[in-house]
């Protein structure tokens, strides 16, 4: 534990000893008859957010968060505090003025969450255009009665504080403690919360929290108040982001794109034009994972038989910034890197982009995106639209319970089954169509374990015991998160096998070609990952760094381990040439150029190439300055080259040239999508 956990654990300590002290003594009982009007503001706030977190979430446990009633006691106490800087007579109005504040805040909440299925933020305040148009139906259909209740926080402060006015309370009780104190002491109080909150916080909230996909996860955990003021935060932090520097953005953009070659043809040139397109968003898929066995049996059969029957890139790399499955997503279809700061599609949502569904779009496809989650997470329901995605099915669209769920919710086979029907419409009713499908079962912890499915992931031998075969069976990776990573993987396999069938089954691969990319690798640690390539099944443990059969698993080969699939198929491509392993050294932002180029479609503003253009030239960037080619794998921080084979030298000169292009590749990128550079363009 760090030295700061310790302090903290200490203070906490002592604050439950001084509460309970506190008890004892009535000073408690005593503090509150003095303040009255503070304490009920206090209460009717957090009565409030509590109330909305009821009418948004729908379990006991989320609403009823004892955390996020800390968190919102925090806040709510803090503001409190600086009202006792004032008279009495203008201290009422402080906190009934806030509790007018913050009722409103819960009520625009409520009335936002039936309308988005998503809490409220600053930076979608551009949306407000559009309810214009549909005004009526808003305040028809969405203000309901229960958005009504929020008001009566206010109603009871106003009643409080003029009983108490009218008996004189105020005189009474200001005689008996200055102002500063009485601030201070409530200050204190909110430290105490505050003490009480970080105890109990984990790594996974600080993480949530400044990603912000999951905004439901925020409130459950932080309360409204802490939303709140991180989304207004990280709201306006694009605008001040885009302030200054358009000019010198603008110039290094025209010049980049200027000296940039355009992509020529190539055997592969309109290969697939006029095919439809089912794109598989693979969650957390390994490339790694592909060529592991457990007892005789592959963690992914499926996917297996997909890159035998189908061009596979075995070296190809996901470029993902802390937007992961959203920043996949962006780089796939507008070869665009993630952004510096924040993540394109919660921040930079409306910014203009040329992406594969508005390009195919205007080949006369219809485009669309499958997703069995709620279309808030990574605000998907409105940068799908800026994308040129024709309709986002959401979890609005499935059949979602708590026994067809898995893990974050509908699973992956239930997912696809259930689409089936949804394809088979959507072919018959337009001639050509572009679909991405997001799995989600096989998401980060990977602890819905029971319902995986049966895949042993121990290690059973053979032994003799006294002239007799038994099975002995060592743990290996049950119950670890890699074991749990493998099942999990296994069952998404499986389901993409199933999904694989039921299209076979209903007509629905005649014309169309397959495209799987695992979005980003499973998040485990490098030492998680020690287990798979140090187990000591003598003494069930990972052997030690310095025993001679230890086999280093460096952050080296930890990076370039964290490959994910990126496979073409097509139901008949396996007697064809098409059929084999395509080793470049690729990125998501290659996909755009290279099924551009298959599909007759092309990006101009792309950053990657087309990769039967650049073949072993390719340089795969990272968000972090680092880079991959086919020699070496770049550490830009620690200026470290690591290298992939022993025959390809690399000088000095090359690896600078590499990260200039790196550095220069990032840099524009970022100004294209914070600038808003391709707006005049498009
Ligand atoms: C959310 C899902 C997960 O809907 O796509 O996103 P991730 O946590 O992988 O970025
Ligand atoms: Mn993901």
């Amino acid at each position: 534990m760090n030295r700061a956990k310790v302090k903290l654990k200490r203070a906490y300590t002592k604050t439950k000893k001084s509460i309970k002290k506190g008890i004892e003594n009535h000073i408690v009982s005593n503090y509150i008859k003095n303040n009255i009007l503070f304490f009920t503001y206090l209460l009717v706030n957090v009565l409030n957010a509590t109330l909305l977190r009821f009418f948004c979430m729908h379990s006991l446990e989320n609403y009823l968060s004892i955390r996020a009633i800390i968190a919102d006691a925090m806040i709510v106490t803090l503001v409190g505090s600086f009202g006792y800087l004032l008279k009495p007579k203008n201290r009422s109005t402080y906190f009934i003025g806030f509790t007018i504040f913050f009722s409103a805040l819960c009520m625009i909440n409520s009335i936002y969450y039936t309308f988005y299925t998503s809490f409220a933020s600053l930076s979608m305040i551009g949306l407000i255009q559009y309810i214009g148009d549909v005004g009526d139906a808003v305040v028809e259909n969405v203000v309901q009665l229960k958005d009504m209740v929020f008001v009566l926080a206010p109603i009871i402060m106003i009643f409080v504080a003029r009983k108490l006015n009218k008996k004189n309370y105020f005189k009474k009780v200001e005689v008996k403690s200055t102002r500063k104190k009485k601030m201070l002491t409530t200050i204190s109080i909110a430290g105490v919360l505050a003490i009480f909150f970080f105890v109990s916080m984990k790594p996974l909230d600080v993480s949530r929290l400044v990603k912000q996909w999951n905004k439901e996860y925020i409130v459950m955990r932080f309360g409204i108040y802490i939303y709140q003021g991180n989304d207004i935060i990280s709201s306006l932090q694009p605008k001040i982001n885009s302030m200054f520097g358009r000019e010198k953005a603008q110039q290094e953009f025209t010049q980049y794109f200027e000296e940039k070659k355009p992509e020529k043809k190539n055997d592969y040139t309109n290969l697939f034009k006029g095919k439809n397109v089912i794109m598989i968003h693979g969650e957390s898929m390994m490339t790694s994972a592909m060529s592991l066995k457990f007892n005789g049996k592959e963690v992914t059969p499926n996917l297996n038989k997909m890159a035998d029957g189908g061009m596979f890139f075995p070296n190809f790399h996901s470029q993902v910034s802390v937007g992961t499955s959203s920043d996949t997503e962006l780089t796939l279809n507008t070869s665009l890197m993630p952004t510096k700061s924040g993540t394109a599609f919660v921040s930079y949502y409306n910014r203009t982009y040329i992406a594969v569904p508005s390009l195919l779009k205007e080949k006369g496809y219809y485009t669309f995106s499958m997703h069995a989650n709620n279309g808030s997470f990574w605000n998907r329901q409105v940068m799908h639209e800026s994308l040129g995605y024709d309709k986002l099915y959401d979890k609005a669209y499935y059949n979602v319970t708590k026994e067809n769920s898995i893990g974050l919710g509908l699973s992956d086979k239930e997912f696809f089954a259930q689409s089936i029907p949804m394809l088979q419409k959507i072919n018959e009713k337009h001639d050509k169509w572009y679909g991405v499908m997001i799995m989600l079962s096989n998401h980060t912890p990977f602890s819905d374990v029971e319902h995986y499915g049966e895949f042993p992931v121990d290690i059973k031998e053979k032994v003799k015991v006294k002239d007799k075969t038994v099975i002995k069976s060592h743990p290996y990776m049950e119950g670890t998160k890699l074991g749990n990573y493998f099942k999990s993987l296994h069952y998404a396999d499986s389901a993409l096998g199933e999904f694989l069938k039921e299209l076979d089954d209903a007509k629905l691969l005649d014309n169309t070609v397959v495209i799987l990319y695992g979005d980003h690798d499973s998040r485990l640690s490098r030492k998680d990952w020690d287990l798979l390539y140090n187990y000591n099944k003598e003494t069930d443990s990972i052997y030690d760094e310095k025993d001679p059969r230890y086999n280093e698993f460096d952050q080296y080969k930890y990076e370039l381990g964290r490959r994910v699939p990126f496979i073409i198929w097509t139901k008949d491509m396996k007697d064809t040439d098409l059929n084999k392993e395509y080793k470049y050294t690729m990125g998501m932002y290659d996909v755009s150029p290279t099924i551009g180029n298959m599909f007759g479609f092309e990006n101009k503003y792309a950053l990657g190439h087309d990769i039967f253009n650049i073949k072993n030239k390719n340089i795969v960037c990272f968000p972090n300055g680092n880079w991959v080619n086919n020699k070496v794998y770049y550490n830009s921080q620690k200026n470290e080259s690591y290298p992939l084979t022993n025959n390809k030298a690399i000088s000095q000169e090359e690896i600078i040239e590499n990260t200039e292009y790196t550095n220069k590749l990032l840099d524009v990128s970022n100004n294209i999508i914070v600038y808003d550079l391709l707006k005049d363009i498009k």
